[in-house]
């Protein structure tokens, strides 16, 4: 493959190639893997930064309805916008994709948009290191805003926050005043949340759906990352359009917030760390893998322990010190 001419039409912008280069940092293949690190290499030019917006939401929330208009709003607006899915296609149900198709139909054929469907492996670490090569290519390509979009399972949504600029919860009207079974490290996240729906006869339930969790961020411990009144929650409807210019309005103003504040650039500088020691670990642990030795006294060990014969931290440190004399350290 020839990296240096991927690289420029991932740089020029060109669809094909974006989707070329999404398809080599999704593959495990080592040869890839080399390819793929030196395409990131070639695409980490200065100056391109986009929008990086999480979204996550339970199914049937309306994520792919919410991306088809907001997304359209934006590229009416003159930005390019990109969308990624985070969550493999594996566990997703053949509805959704079939869904996707028709509820992003216009999104998808907009010129200024490109959607990158779900990735079909299910390894989470695959999905965080897939999901974060994959932003910045399409910051690299000059998208203006990069969307992506999680089910928020497992820990994925754990992955958006960690790759966002700006994190956005979408949640349906729900009954009465109970949080609906959102887990708490998601609401800690979140940096907007939208009741969606807010149309018809859902109006007045989203409006105290929206109130409840007005209340419970008020309750939570002030973020330093956040502007008087941050997090908030809106009402908004991507059926029928309804609070999605005014969703866009609080985004972009607290990105620019935490640009001035220096709280963006602060954000972005902890998630390259982290993503630096997420290789590092992961690197360590494919190194342990390829090891035949390693690999056959894991084994044995792991036999021990399930049978009471060995302590699980005494194994571990046997295996460890084993690697760290063959590492030569
Ligand atoms: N009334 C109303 N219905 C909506 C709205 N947004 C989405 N829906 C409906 O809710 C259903 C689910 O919408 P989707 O956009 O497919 O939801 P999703 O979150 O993408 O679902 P998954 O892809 O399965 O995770 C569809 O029937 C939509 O038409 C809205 O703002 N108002
Ligand atoms: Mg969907």
């Amino acid at each position: 493959m020839d990296i240096p001419a991927l690289a420029d039409g991932v740089l020029a912008g060109e669809r094909r190639a974006l989707a070329r280069a999404i398809t080599l940092v999704e593959s495990g293949r080592a040869d890839h893997r080399a390819q793929a690190a030196d395409l990131l290499a070639a695409c980490a030019v200065p100056g391109r930064e986009a929008l990086r917006l999480g979204l996550s939401g339970t199914p049937g929330v309306g994520k792919s309805t919410f991306i088809e208009a907001f997304g359209m709003m934006l590229v009416d607006a003159g930005l390019r916008v990109a969308v990624l899915a985070v969550d493999p296609s594996s566990t997703r149900t053949g509805g959704s994709i079939l869904g996707d198709k028709t509820r992003m139909e216009r999104l998808a054929r907009a010129p200024g948009a490109y959607i990158r469907p779900s990735p079909s492996q299910t390894h989470l670490g695959g999905i965080a290191r897939r999901t974060r090569e994959a932003v910045s290519l399409c910051e690299a390509a000059g998208f203006d805003v990069v969307l992506i979009e999680t089910v928020g399972v497992g820990q994925s949504e754990t992955v958006v926050a960690e790759v966002s600029d700006v994190f956005v919860l979408l949640l349906a009207p729900g009954g009465g005043d109970e949080l609906q079974g959102v887990k708490r490290g998601i609401m800690e996240a979140a940096d907007l949340i939208l009741i969606n729906k807010a149309d018809g006869a859902m109006v007045a339930a989203a409006e105290r759906t929206r109130a409840d969790y007005a209340g419970a961020l008020r309750l939570m411990r002030r973020r330093a990352q956040d502007p008087q009144g941050f997090p908030k929650a809106l009402c908004v409807s991507a059926l029928d359009g309804a609070g999605l210019a005014a969703a866009w309005d609080e985004m972009r103003a607290l990105a620019d917030w935490r640009r001035a504040e220096g709280h963006w650039q602060d954000r972005r500088a902890a998630q390259a760390r982290h993503w630096f020691e997420e290789e590092v670990r992961q690197g360590l642990v494919a190194l342990l893998r390829s090891d035949a030795g390693a690999r056959a006294r894991m084994a044995d060990l792991g036999r021990a322990v399930a049978e009471g014969r060995t302590a699980p931290a005494a194994a571990a440190a046997e295996v460890v010190a084993r690697f760290r004399t063959a590492a030569g350290g």
